[in-house]
């Protein structure tokens, strides 16, 4: 771990050319730095215009605004200095030499601001996550999930329930004192167990509720377009997409890769992935491709299985490929080419969800529409907020297995299931990062750019 009593300064926004440029620095040097380089104390939380000058040569710098935020109310918790400095490079470099004049004074390590924030207690570490997809949110739907992350209601909530488990804890820890006077045993044992139902049920809630849709949200909702050969899924893919992403050929087996494109639909992220078309084939590169693709159609959040044809034989190789897939997912039966028919809209097998024609650009809108719509009812955002990450998911399954463990046992092994209840209560404690996170640390931090 990093000294955590050395000042720390780095630039916080984007480098590059620009109007204004903000450094920051944190630690117990930073009154000293302002007086220093500004001559003078500032007032805290309030902009100062100052000209900032070099200390060794006493030649001016920049004229510049300073934020001054004494510890302990500032985001990492330290004393901080803002500087808004002009945001040419010169005066950045200018500004970060001079900085590194000053002694126990070092240059941030990325993420460094954030895991002092922790440290002293700002953040727990489901907000810091937050914080960190709030920094890359690429859509709306992402900005909204970021933010309430970062204001810390998921740490709330995991939280509230460690509460809880310690306080179930507490009754068997009396069982466990008085183990030898029956009646107060049992009454004990009751209250301990109502509250470990509650918390089960709850447990169990968020983790229907969240479903994949928090992960989804934050990764992207995994769309797979799939079919038989040269049915037209890399036209689709390039005529969602904008562009041409895939190669499109009048010859059947023309995608052996999956090619990935992501994009917004609706406010929402969206992974598209073209597929090799599904066929018995010798070829040996093909049979790679089609087993790439039966691998991802088991991961997808929705299909869209193209079909340029209506035969009856379609649908059980629709089944087949599903099955060997293990795809467990919705599936949108698409017809294509609808160009190629005479009056697509009336010869519809009620089988199909949707009809499309990329070559005439017909029903893309509204398949866009109908994603759209899938999306925004599949990751509505309201209620409790959701498990955005792999990591939430696993450490919440985790507790409500011993939870469950501690239901099913017996209450004559007061020692067990106060173990339950330790370990209920310590994957929570992970997930906000109150105990042994050591590990965990670097790989959460590691997500920052410097200077956050
Ligand atoms: N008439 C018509 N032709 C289309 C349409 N969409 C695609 N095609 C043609 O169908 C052929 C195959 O298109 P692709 O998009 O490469 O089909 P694919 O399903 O990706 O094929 P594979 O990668 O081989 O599995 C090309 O010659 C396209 O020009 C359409 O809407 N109408
Ligand atoms: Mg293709």
């Amino acid at each position: 771990m990093l000294p955590l009593n050395d000042t720390i300064y780095a630039l916080a926004s984007a480098s590059g050319r620009a109007g204004v440029a903000v450094l920051r620095i944190s630690g117990p040097k930073a009154s000293y730095i302002i007086e220093q380089l500004a001559g003078k104390t500032i007032i805290p939380r309030q902009a100062s215009l100052c000209l900032l000058r070099d200390p060794l040569s006493s030649l001016p710098i920049d004229r510049v605004l300073l934020l001054w935020f004494p510890a302990p109310h500032s985001f990492t918790g330290e004393d901080v200095l803002e500087i808004h400095s002009h945001g040419s490079s010169a005066v950045v470099e200018k500004l970060l030499s001079v900085l590194a004049n000053f002694d126990e004074c070092r240059l941030a390590e990325p993420g460094e601001y954030a895991r002092r924030a922790f440290e002293n207690g700002k953040m727990d570490l489901t907000a810091i996550e937050g914080l960190a997809d709030l920094i890359n949110a690429q859509t709306e739907g992402q900005r909204k999930q970021a933010l309430r992350q970062s204001e810390g209601e998921l740490g709330r909530l995991y939280e509230n329930w460690r509460a809880d488990i310690l306080k179930a804890s507490a009754y068997i820890e009396a069982l466990i004192d008085f183990s030898d006077e029956e009646d107060i045993d049992e009454t004990l044992a009751k209250q301990a167990t109502e509250i470990v139902e509650v918390l089960v049920r709850s447990l169990q809630e968020h983790l229907v509720l969240s479903g994949r849709r928090g992960e989804q949200m934050r990764d992207g909702f995994r769309l797979v377009i799939a079919g038989a050969p040269n049915v037209g899924k890399s036209s689709l893919l390039n005529s969602l997409a904008n562009r041409e992403a895939a190669i499109v050929t009048s010859q059947a087996g023309t995608t052996r890769d999956v090619i990935e494109v992501h994009m917004s639909i609706g406010g929402f992220p969206v992974l598209i992935m073209d597929t090799a078309g599904i066929r018995e084939t010798s070829a040996l590169i093909e049979q790679e491709g089609i087993s790439r693709s039966l691998d991802r159609l088991g991961q997808a959040d929705l299909v869209l299985w193209l079909q340029d044809d209506v035969e009856q034989e379609l649908d059980t190789k629709l089944q087949t490929t599903l099955n060997s897939s293990q795809c467990q997912t919705e599936v949108w039966r698409i017809l294509s080419k609808a160009d190629l028919r005479p009056k697509p809209s009336k010869d519809l097998p009620a089988v199909f969800d949707l009809v499309l024609s990329t070559k005439s650009h017909w029903g893309i809108e509204e398949l866009i529409a109908r994603l759209s719509d899938h999306l925004a009812k599949d990751s509505q955002t309201t209620g409790s907020p959701l498990i955005t990450r792999a990591r939430h998911r696993i450490e919440v399954e985790k507790s409500a297995a011993a939870l469950q463990d501690f239901l099913k046992g017996s209450m004559a092994d007061p020692e067990l299931r106060a173990e339950d209840l330790r370990l209920a209560a310590s994957s929570l404690g992970r997930l906000t990062g109150r105990i042994d996170v050591e590990e965990l640390l670097g790989h959460i931090f590691g997500e920052f750019c410097i200077g956050k």
